[in-house]
């Protein structure tokens, strides 16, 4: 039998081996017999990097050499998990490590626990973000992440007495092994104070700002791996610092500790992830965060754009395109035309028409209370000459949409970058359509809903401007690295090229029917569902039947996303069981995971409630076993990876409308969950790609719940026309679930009721309950559930990361490949 080495192994077992000890005592300084797993754990990153590290320099040369032109991914967010997996995958060294550990007596599987998770990131968008960048890397794209350098990233939540606690999340705190200082590359930027005009003789104008203070921005570099190990591109995040120059007078007047006030000011930039996701709180410290990174990350990109073009700026649009991640970014606009005007020295044309060639702009959410407002009077304060240009290009704007609809003020005043009223705010959304070449939605249906209702008038102003590019998720790590089981039984029946041409995934459809392969694809997913089971003992110890159906919803905790919606439907189950002890249904394990924002009051009831719930649930006798609640806490990339590879049905119940895509939906139906959703963001598209009969639909159409808010939606109707709504909902006030302290579960009916119901939950209410019983009754007919959840695996191609760079790069950013030498 010959061993099978991917092409990109070039390093053998006893190497490996070799590296990892020199490491454990020349770097760590320890050695075999006391290195716990935690050193092991970074001497194996350390061989690992040794690896990386000679792909990211032959990377950087082949791009310097070829002058390529790259996409530079502006986002706040970089949500990457765990790396040492996912590196290994990628340069086929996971066999190599896991051998060459094993003769050192260590077990990887252990060693790879101890790397805590890099959560740059609050969910969807973030991890979008990491997605993208491994398949950039993957397909030999020259391209560029740039974000910030959190010191502590999103929150780590416990469960106390059934409630959230956040707790600081320290990733680096024993040091990171794989990021990389650069002090060679430091950038300055500047805040606060005032600008200066300036007459010249020939009766030009020029501008000089004058900052008050001015802060360091420290680059750190990620080394991203593409699949195979070829390409290793870098993500770029910046830390601030203070710079110390405006220190020295104080510091020499005696005055030290305030001048280590200014430095903790400093410092204090890239501290911690705002835990917000889609609710906008106007904080003067996230603005300083956005424009910190962007102005960073644009004179990094203008320096290496000079050292190869010197002066000449007409060629930089063909060199540089910028992907701004949200309007999260946006601020980048005004700050590359100030370097064109106040610095390059260009004239306003020139600088507008570089600037409008190299942004693009992405968007993620019609929610209103996410689309970024800043007021102008904080903008003024903070970056003076960036209000300045903003209005100038609005006054630029008004013009040409004078031009389109003469004398038409509504229409000015709607498309208008600055909202008037009693306090001027600049909407970012508005600046970032103007100052881009390209708008995308996220899945088909969002960017019809951001024509149509975000921007429409800017849609007939530039018509094809706006656009759609479905939304994917790396294989690689989403079931490859995730979910070996699998991968190795997809390996035999189909071959190994999947990773890379997701597409391949359509040859298992034709096994769908075939017995054997239905055994072997479940007694797969029994297996994670046994390893699940562990995990769920071991964190919140409650035994779970592997028989049962795992049913998963696993995403931020929002109104919109509906996880009360679920469970509701769990409390009416429970009722049904407790009047009717025969009540007829397959066991089921309800599993959540969730974050609440912090100041999310409703958000934070509903965990509440999920677990004071459990509680009851899982020790009542009378349910038989049939019906289990479990809240995973911490809810994470690196559980997710658990958790995704376990699930039967994937919870995706958002109103429609509401959700622009969503992309656990895509992760849980490539490991064979069947969907149970709402005609909603990649729902729609999912549900196109598996066929009707392979996925659970029901509910409110976008056009319905349009409809039915139109006609005036009372949720009072429902509770009282629906027997089990109304006893689900009063049983929520009662003490049943909190013995002792009736009404603390009541907010949800309150908002529910009298709140008005915003995301209409009592109106799907039924829906959702009918498709929950077709569930049960397709898991039964274990063929059938089979069958449905291979067609799942096999027809998820069309949601690879790949599919959608490659939408990107032909229609947006227009890149060419440029291939590395192993
Ligand atoms: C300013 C506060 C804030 C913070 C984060 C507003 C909005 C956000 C993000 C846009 C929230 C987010 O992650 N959106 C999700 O993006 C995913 C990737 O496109 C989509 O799949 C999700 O549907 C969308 O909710």
């Amino acid at each position: 039998k010959v061993m099978k080495t991917t092409p990109a192994a070039k390093i053998d077992k006893s190497e490996f081996k070799a590296a990892v000890v020199r490491h454990l005592h020349c770097t760590l300084g320890t050695d075999e017999n006391k290195a716990n797993n935690h050193a092991w754990w970074k001497a194996t990153c350390a061989a690992m990097q040794e690896q990386v590290l000679e792909g990211l320099r032959k990377t950087q040369k082949t791009h310097y050499m070829n002058d390529t032109r790259a996409v530079h991914y502006f986002s706040a967010e970089f949500l990457m998990g765990r790396l040492l997996s996912n590196n290994l995958q990628n340069f086929g060294l996971y066999e190599v490590a896991s051998g060459a550990l094993k003769e050192l007596g260590v077990e990887l599987a252990d060693v790879m626990e101890e790397e805590p998770d890099m959560a740059l990131g609050n969910g969807g968008l973030g991890r979008l973000a990491a997605c993208f960048i491994d398949s950039l890397a993957t397909m030999e794209l020259p391209a560029i992440g740039y974000g910030l350098h959190y010191e502590h990233g999103l929150f780590r939540q416990e469960i106390r007495s059934g409630a959230q606690i956040e707790r600081p999340d320290s990733w680096r705190d024993y040091g990171n092994p794989w990021e990389i200082c650069r002090p060679e590359s430091i950038q300055e930027v500047s805040l606060y104070g005032y600008v200066e005009t300036k007459y010249g003789e020939n009766g030009g104008i020029q501008k000089e700002w004058h900052p008050g203070m001015i802060v360091k921005g420290v680059p750190w570099d990620i080394p991203v791996v593409g699949y195979e190990g070829k390409t290793v591109n870098v993500l770029r995040l910046w830390q601030s610092e203070a710079s110390g120059y405006f220190n020295w007078d104080v510091f020499n007047a005696g005055g030290y500790v305030d001048a280590q006030r200014e430095n903790v000011q400093a410092e204090t930039i890239s501290k911690v992830l705002y835990p917000n996701d889609e609710t906008e709180a106007g904080k003067e410290l996230r603005l300083i965060q956005q424009y910190f990174f962007c102005s960073c990350s644009l004179k990094d990109i203008i320096r290496r754009y000079k050292r190869a073009h010197g002066d000449d700026w007409s060629r930089f649009p063909e060199q540089v395109v910028v992907q701004l991640n949200d309007t999260h970014p946006a601020i980048a606009i005004p700050e590359l035309m100030r370097i064109l005007l106040d610095r390059a020295e260009l004239d306003w044309d020139t600088a507008w028409g570089i600037c409008t060639k190299v942004f693009a702009y992405t968007n993620h959410t019609l929610l209103p209370e996410a689309l970024e407002k800043w007021p102008a009077r904080m903008i003024e304060k903070i970056l003076p000459r960036h209000l300045e240009i903003i209005y100038e290009i609005n006054h630029r704007f008004m013009s040409v949409v004078d031009k389109k609809w003469p004398g038409d003020n509504a229409v000015k005043a709607k498309l208008s970058i600055i909202e008037e009223g009693h306090e001027k705010m600049v909407r970012m959304g508005h600046l970032s359509v103007i100052g881009s070449f390209a708008v995308n939605g996220v899945a088909e249906i969002h960017s019809k809903l951001v024509k149509q209702n975000l921007f429409p008038e800017f849609d007939q102003l530039w018509p094809g401007k706006l656009t759609n590019v479905t939304n994917g998720i790396t294989p690689r790590r989403w079931l490859k690295a995730c979910n070996p089981k699998l991968s190795k039984l997809i390996d035999k029946k189909i071959g190994e090229d999947w990773p890379k041409d997701l597409y391949k995934l359509e040859g298992l459809a034709k096994l769908a029917d075939n017995k054997a392969f239905q055994k072997q694809f479940m007694q797969v997913k029994q297996e994670n569902k046994q390893l699940l089971a562990e995990e769920i003992k071991a964190s919140t110890g409650i035994d779970v039947d592997t028989k049962a159906i795992f049913d998963v919803q696993i995403k931020r905790l929002h109104e919109y996303k509906r996880q009360h919606l679920n469970l509701l439907h769990i409390m009416a189950l429970y009722r049904r069981l407790l009047e009717n002890p025969d009540y007829d249904m397959h066991p089921r394990v309800f599993i959540f995971g969730a974050k609440a924002a912090p100041g999310y009051k409703l958000a934070k009831d509903i965990i509440f409630a999920i677990n004071k719930v459990a509680d009851k649930v899982n020790n009542d006798p009378r349910v038989n076993g049939k019906l289990k609640v479990v809240f995973l806490p911490n809810y994470r990339v690196s559980l997710a990876e658990k958790m995704i590879p376990a699930s039967d049905v994937s919870e995706q119940i958002s109103t429609a409308g509401k959700e622009a895509s969503g992309t656990g939906n895509m992760k849980l139906a490539l490991n064979g969950a069947l969907t149970i959703g709402t005609l909603d963001g990649a729902n729609i598209e999912i549900a196109e790609e598996v066929g009707d009969d392979n996925i659970f639909i029901f509910g409110m159409t976008v056009e319905e719940v349009d409809a039915l808010r139109e006609k005036g939606y009372n949720p009072h109707d429902y509770y009282y026309r629906d027997a089990e709504i109304k006893a689900v909902l009063d049983w929520l006030e009662t003490d049943y679930f909190t013995p002792g302290s009736p009404g603390a579960l009541v907010s949800i009916k309150q908002s529910l009721l009298d709140g008005g119901d915003p995301y209409m939950v009592l109106a799907d209410f039924r829906a959702y309950s009918d498709a929950q019983l077709k569930v049960d009754e397709a898991y039964r007919d274990t063929a059938r559930w089979a069958k449905m959840a291979i067609i799942n695996t096999a027809k998820m191609g069309k949601f690879t990361s790949d599919r959608s760079i490659k939408d990107y790069v032909e229609r947006i950013w227009k890149l060419e490949s440029c291939p590395v030498e192993k």
